[in-house]
């Protein structure tokens, strides 16, 4: 992933926020599994790259070095390869049946793609992208990852459903909260190192959830970019791949830049 160019640096814009309660030692009452809020965390933007404005970003992932992209509505959905270098439309496919396509997930020589409200998941075939097979799904389809043994998908509501890899079959869910509250519209998905980052459709906020109890454990406020974007209703952030590290790739839809950040999140 080049830093070549980096067109601005904001240098250390940290705002760690600790929110651990801090004080006395845990009362008798109290558990090991009592916690304070999530700490919240802003992105650290280490460079930026153009993003096509006609994208309305669905899924993103890197795939090695290689970039993909996601995008949606109906008739207009397409997989995309990027340059992950310069934001460049490398090769591009529609999504088949005009579907109204969704998060992509990359398995092996393979790609997974939700659709919205068509009730099937896409498998491309990544070498050719090209679609080989539809499945049926359960629900909405919004965003989705690969943790490395199964698929994560959120379909709107506050919950993850997990499915096999390679039939996509649901095999089990959890509902997400943070601070003991159901965190709603999960969008987009980025698995790292058995945690699920999800964007939160309508809001600046990625939140990173430990999939095992639902319970997000950091969240991002991405407030600044997203107002940097012309952000409204529509131009919403969207769009989180794992670079490396703790540096990631976010964008929204219909954004025209994609920033290459650094999330200092505490460990989970
Ligand atoms: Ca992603």
């Amino acid at each position: 992933m080049s830093g070549r160019n980096a067109l601005i640096r904001v240098g250390a814009l940290v705002a760690l926020v600790a929110g651990c309660s801090g004080g006395q030692p845990a009362a008798s009452t109290e558990t090991e599994t009592t916690k304070g809020p999530a700490p919240v965390v802003t992105p650290v933007v280490l460079s930026e790259m153009p993003h096509d404005t006609s994208a309305w970003i669905e899924g993103l992932e890197f795939d090695g070095a290689d970039l993909y992209e996601g995008t949606g509505v109906a008739g207009q959905s397409q997989v995309r390869q990027l340059d992950p270098a310069t934001g460049a439309v490398l090769r591009a496919a529609p999504t088949p049946n005009n579907y109204y396509g969704e998060g992509v997930a990359v398995v092996g020589d393979r790609i997974w793609e939700l659709t919205w409200q068509d009730g099937v998941a896409v498998e491309w075939d990544k070498a050719t992208l090209r679609p080989q097979r539809e499945v049926p799904v359960d629900g909405e389809g919004w965003g989705l990852c690969h943790d490395g043994d199964r698929m994560i998908r959120s379909d709107g509501t506050d919950r993850l459903r997990f499915h096999d890899p390679q039939n996509f079959a649901e095999t089990g869910s959890v509902n997400v909260t943070r601070d003991d509250q159901p965190v709603r519209n999960l969008n987009e998905l980025e698995c790292v190192d058995g945690q699920v980052w999800a964007n939160v459709w309508q809001t600046d906020m990625i939140v990173r959830i430990d999939p095992a109890t639902g319970v997000v454990n950091a969240v991002v406020d991405a407030t600044a970019l997203a107002q940097s974007q012309g952000r409204n209703k529509e131009k919403v952030l969207n769009g989180i791949a794992h670079i490396g590290g703790d540096e990631f790739l976010i964008t929204g839809k219909y954004w025209p830049k994609m920033f290459r950040v650094r999330l200092d999140a505490p460990p989970d």
